[in-house]
């Protein structure tokens, strides 16, 4: 809680500790509030340190005693830790504390959720658990005792031994203490195993609790084929006897890949085919991935400091992207990534939590677990692989396990391992990683002679605390068309380094039709005036796939304006492209439904924003209105024909092709519940048999407005179990119709199953409501102010989950002076609640700017 004005932390402090931990003992004696935590560490001097001071971080503990070899001492206690003097050669550190982990409701350190103690340690919870060196670039091997009644002990690396109330684990892999974990409980396990590429055999467990051992298999199948494919293709074995997943209901986060043991909320990995859509089933594939892939690049390989956090999430989220396009298509990955990366890494990069994907500073550590870090991070080392090549991003990546296996690395060690492999100089590329912001690239053409010319010129707009920004090395993947739609130059990487810089081609018959930036090669804003015509002969004939989307898309942006701005009617030319796309049945169902999915209202309001005008969120919902009713119509004759030739007639399987096909079927769907009056959705409903179908007719049924009795049957149907509620809680505010969506999310918070404590049901309703454009972006401010009051009521017990979804306020700046004035009193109500929390202060006090 903050006390004292809040302290900034820079990266250019970093200094190392003191002192250098060569073994830990830790012993738990688990009671809900007063459980004991007794730690023996072993502590040398640090011969790369200047600095002795003797501080060991600890928040919210007691401590009953302490010994330094034996001796009994008495350090200077604080709100963050402890300080003490020391002997000046090595030493033994012995203390004890309690901690109450029934009344953690943070969820961070040890806490309990549904009757089971679990642990979550990254960023600084371990802190919570007792007094120690919690910082990642301090390793060490623990030793873990477990003493309990729980029927299940786990935590880090491999078991010990165990017996009648006591269970003891050994990890002998040195590691920062943000990847330990405890888990005990009354859990039952998914057993499997595996065997590893030099012939280790390991056990696997999924633990969940009793009612749920139905829904590991996926999750189980999901791992194995992430420690195949990341011996595969990164030559990385698995280095431990076991290996665990725990499945927790109350987390604030996806999922956490402690060495050995990996905790996930529980919504990221059960999974059944009645109660998860094919949506949950990918996911869960890619964040099981994600987590098992993190054993490289994050626990053998960790971050020097909380600054490097890039080092190890962008990468691995790089890793899982591939994962997913080889498990199912690459075209899809892509584009949906870019999707994902537009709505909620661009408005963060062009706001007022603009920071780099490493930033410099900041005040509590767990708000930079951001789009920026993660996705946009993730895109830096994509170009890195675009512009050295695939065989030399494998030999660099090879050198980078071998020089930095067992380290604490930052993003200077990993970009000098690319500069060694190839010989590159890689000082311009790192500005990716020091300026941030979204680029934007501006295109112009010239024929003439034959030659063909590009001219790119590149322009980062200023964002808080970097006015100037210096020109960045772009990779632009460009083909070019002849005219009859045939490509005459295929992909090329184009290096752009300069702040403007052309490209020609020579040797074309006739002027070609370019598609740049293909594949989405770089995550900036490209900038070009491009006619109705050009974009349709894209759509048509563009061999890239992700271009041929795009240029969609930008049709879709195109009507879309037209119709808020001008009052005009739909783009019929563009419908008539996309409506043989979608009829082409030689192209991947998956590939048709991203076709049909329009800009969302959020990405509209963001696009008008750009253009100069004010978004008004209620015409941008009624032209999307309009626009979909409008193509309903036009499609009247060939929706029901073309949804049943991609019905799926076979049992249920989440897989590419099925779920491809569903998708498309829902986006047909969608149109046809307009023209039948929810006729066929309410039949999908009355016969779905798996919950993709029947979650896809419930949302159509409820954006009809014929969703009612509905709504009422699924509650009936699945009031006991969490995650399926979680969907219902977040469809129904989500789709509301924006009158009544203030009204819905009233209703909600109301119902007896609404808990604030569990944060999956928090962001279902606050979520999904804040996805609800028009609704929350009501003129007379009812939609801020309802989530401002339940903001403010969060903070005293779950700072963590209160600050993040602060920043749906982000891109308050887009909108009209009424509706900023309105947001900026709730902002500032926030701001003045008594023991803010610091996570919440900093997140509200960098929104307001
Ligand atoms: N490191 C986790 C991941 O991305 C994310 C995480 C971060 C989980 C902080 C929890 C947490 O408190 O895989």
């Amino acid at each position: 809680m903050k006390d004292a004005a809040p302290k900034t932390i820079y990266l250019k402090d970093y200094t190392p500790f003191g002192y250098v931990v060569e073994s830990v003992h830790l012993t738990f004696r688990l009671a809900p509030t007063a459980t004991r935590v007794i730690s023996r560490i072993a502590f040398a001097p640090n011969p790369d340190a200047s600095d002795r001071t003797f501080f060991l971080h600890g928040e919210e503990l007691s401590l009953i005693w302490a010994k330094i070899d034996g001796q009994d001492v008495t350090p200077d206690l604080t709100d963050e830790g402890l300080r003490c003097t020391v002997p000046d050669t090595p030493f033994v550190w012995e203390a004890e504390v309690e901690i109450s982990p029934q009344t953690n409701t943070a969820l961070e350190g040890l806490y309990i959720s549904n009757g089971m103690y679990c642990t979550q340690c990254e960023a600084e919870g371990f802190r919570k658990i007792t007094y120690y060196p919690d910082r990642p670039d301090v390793m060490s091997t623990f030793i873990v005792r477990i003493e309990g009644e729980e029927k299940v002990k786990l935590s880090n690396g491999n078991p010990a031994g165990s017996g009648e109330g006591w269970a003891e684990w050994h990890d002998p892999w040195p590691k920062p203490a943000y990847l330990f974990a405890l888990v005990a409980g009354d859990l039952v396990n998914h057993p499997d195993s595996f065997t590893t590429m030099s012939g280790k055999q390991v056990e696997l467990n999924i633990w969940v609790r009793p009612g749920d051992v139905d829904k590991c298999a996926f999750g189980m199948e999901a791992l194995k084929k992430s420690m195949t494919w990341d011996e595969e293709v990164y030559g990385r074995e698995y280095d431990l006897d076991i290996f665990n997943i725990v499945a927790v209901d109350d987390f604030n986060m996806g999922a956490m890949e402690n060495k050995g043991l990996n905790v996930f909320n529980s919504s990221c990995v059960l999974a059944s085919p009645e109660t998860s859509t094919d949506m949950n089933f990918e996911r869960i594939e890619a964040i099981i991935a994600h987590e098992y892939f993190h054993n490289w690049t994050g626990n053998r390989i960790t971050c020097r400091d909380w600054f490097q956090l890039c080092l190890k999430e962008g990468l691995t989220v790089f890793r899982d992207a591939q994962f997913t396009a080889d498990m199912r298509s690459e075209p899809v990955k892509r584009i949906s990534d870019v999707i994902d990366l537009r709505a909620r890494q661009f408005p963060e990069d062009q706001g007022p939590l603009s920071h780099p994907v490493r930033p410099e500073s900041f005040q509590e550590i767990n708000n930079f677990y951001t789009a920026t870090v993660y996705e946009k991070g993730a895109e830096v080392i994509g170009m890195l692989k675009t512009l050295v090549g695939d065989d030399a991003y494998i030999r660099a990546l090879d050198l980078y396990f071998d020089r930095h296996d067992g380290q604490a690395c930052t993003i200077e060690d990993w970009l000098r391992v690319f500069e060694d492999a190839t010989g590159r100089d890689l000082a311009q590329f790192k500005l990716w990683y020091s300026q941030s912001g979204t680029p934007r690239v501006a295109v112009s053409e010239d024929w003439a002679d034959g030659v063909y010319t590009l001219t790119f010129k590149q322009h980062t707009p200023p964002t808080p605390g970097q006015d100037v920004k210096g020109p960045k090395v772009i990779p632009i993947a460009v083909g070019l068309l002849n005219p009859n739609g045939d490509e005459v130059v295929p992909t090329q990487v184009l290096e752009m380094t300069q702040a403007e810089q052309s490209f020609r081609f020579d040797g074309l018959a006739s002027r070609p039709v370019p598609s740049i930036l293909r594949g989405f090669s770089a995550p900036v804003v490209l900038e070009r005036e491009v006619s109705r015509e050009e974009r349709a002969f894209l759509l048509a004939h563009d061999t890239d796939e992700f271009n041929r989307w795009e240029a969609s898309r930008n049709l879709a942006r195109d009507c879309l304006v037209t119709m808020i701005r001008d009052g005009a009617g739909p783009d019929t030319a563009w419908l008539d492209g996309l409506e043989r796309v979608v009829r082409d049945d030689t192209l991947d169902p998956a590939f048709r439904a991203l076709m049909l999915s329009l800009p969302t209202q959020s990405e509209m309001a963001q696009v008008l924003f750009e253009m100069g005008s004010t978004p008004d969120p209620d015409a941008i919902w009624q032209a999307a209105e309009d626009l979909r009713g409008h193509m309903a119509e036009a499609w009247r004759g060939f929706l029901p024909e073309l949804r049943a030739s991609v019905a799926v007639d076979a049992p249920y399987l989440p897989d590419a092709d099925q779920s491809g096909k569903r998708s498309l079927g829902s986006a047909l769907l969608a149109l046809q519940t307009r023209l039948d009056d929810g006729a066929a959705a309410q039949a999908q409903y009355d016969a779905a048999d798996n919950m993709t179908l029947q979650l896809s007719a419930l949302s159509h049924l409820i954006s009809a407005g014929k969703g009612d009795a509905a709504i009422k049957a699924f509650e009936t149907q699945w009031h006991h179990d969490r995650l399926v509620m979680d969907k219902w809680f977040g469809l129904q505010v989500g789709m509301a119709k924006p009158d009544v969506a203030v009204d819905v999310a009233e209703g909600l918070v109301e119902h007896p199953a609404f808990d604030m404590g569990n944060p999956n049901r928090f962001r279902a309703v606050m979520g999904g409501f804040a996805m609800n454009h028009a609704g929350f972006h009501r003129k007379d401010g009812a939609g801020y102010a309802f989530l401002a009051d339940w903001l403010i009521r969060l903070d005293d017990k779950n700072p963590q989950t209160t600050a993040r979804m602060c920043s749906v306020f982000q891109t308050w700046k887009r909108y009209d002076a009424d509706r900023q004035a309105l947001i900026r009193t709730q902002l500032e109500r926030i701001k003045a609640k008594p023991k803010l929390s610091r996570d919440t202060d900093e997140m509200v006090s960098r929104i307001l700017g």
